[in-house]
């Protein structure tokens, strides 16, 4: 009763923020241009939903909060139902890009409300803690998942990178094995995968940026096929402040 009331209150005010943003969030681009035909470059802005999914304890709430926070802690609270957080990037001098993060409790897994959750996103990181082989035994059944509950506009699957975490400690099974992993990647259909630490901060800018490249070509994609109205006639405030051993591999 608690996890469904806490959910519906972040995720009403979550709508009526984007509602109030723009009704067709998922691929929004703006435009902005103060003195239109002066010849000022235009300024974009993109806002995007990405999921963090994977099993309990992984450390989808840690890379989340040194990502947006730059805060690391040992505490251990499991996420229940799904928490949120946004990351704004000056992509370039003239593209901001927002990212809405969505924090999927591990114990989603057993639960019928990732469709619910899923639903818009254009991009995804699945989580497994490298010290727990178990944890990526179950990192198919959320790619599965994933899969069958969100699609882009046409029809394939949202760009998926894999993230090895904990690796500022010993591994287990597979995640000992570069070219392994670069193997199972291809074959599960990632994107691409990054060994990061939360805690030491490895590699998590780095996926993020690899990630957010993936969507930006997929939205470029998107506007050649005119698939969908990319522009949206609403004009934006952009003068608001931004908040704010390698191994990885692009399949
Ligand atoms: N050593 C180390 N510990 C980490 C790292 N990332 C997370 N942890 C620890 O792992 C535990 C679980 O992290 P969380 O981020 O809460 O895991 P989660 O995936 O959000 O778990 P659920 O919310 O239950 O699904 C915590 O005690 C973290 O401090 C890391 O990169 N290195
Ligand atoms: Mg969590």
């Amino acid at each position: 009763m608690e996890m469904d009331f806490k959910f519906w209150q972040t995720f009403k005010s979550c709508e009526f923020a984007r509602w109030k943003i723009n009704p067709k969030w998922k691929w929004f681009t703006s435009t902005h241009n103060n003195a239109p035909n002066s010849g000022v470059t235009e300024k974009r802005e993109h806002l995007y939903k990405i999921l963090v999914i994977g099993e309990l304890g992984a450390g989808k709430t840690s890379i989340i909060k040194r990502y947006v926070h730059q805060f690391f802690s040992q505490h251990y609270r499991a996420t229940i139902g799904v928490d949120f957080a946004l990351k704004v990037l000056n992509w370039d001098p003239n593209t901001i890009i927002r990212l809405q993060l969505w924090d999927i409790a591990g114990q989603e897994r057993f639960g019928n409300m990732t469709r619910v959750y899923y639903k818009e996103a254009v991009g995804a990181f699945i989580v497994f803690d490298v010290t727990r082989s178990a944890t990526l035994d179950a990192v198919v059944k959320w790619k599965q998942d994933l899969d069958s509950k969100v699609q882009l506009p046409d029809g394939s699957p949202i760009p998926c990178v894999l993230l090895a975490n904990k690796c500022d400690q010993s591994k287990e099974g597979l995640a000992n094995s570069p070219g392994k992993m670069d193997d199972y990647c291809k074959e599960k259909n990632f994107v691409g995968w990054f060994e990061t630490s939360a805690k030491e901060n490895i590699n998590i800018e780095e996926a993020a940026r690899f990630l957010v490249n993936k969507i930006l070509q997929n939205d470029q994609i998107m506007k050649g096929n005119g698939a969908q109205d990319q522009v949206d006639g609403e004009r934006f405030a952009l003068n608001q402040s931004p908040t704010g051993s390698k191994k990885s591999c692009a399949c």
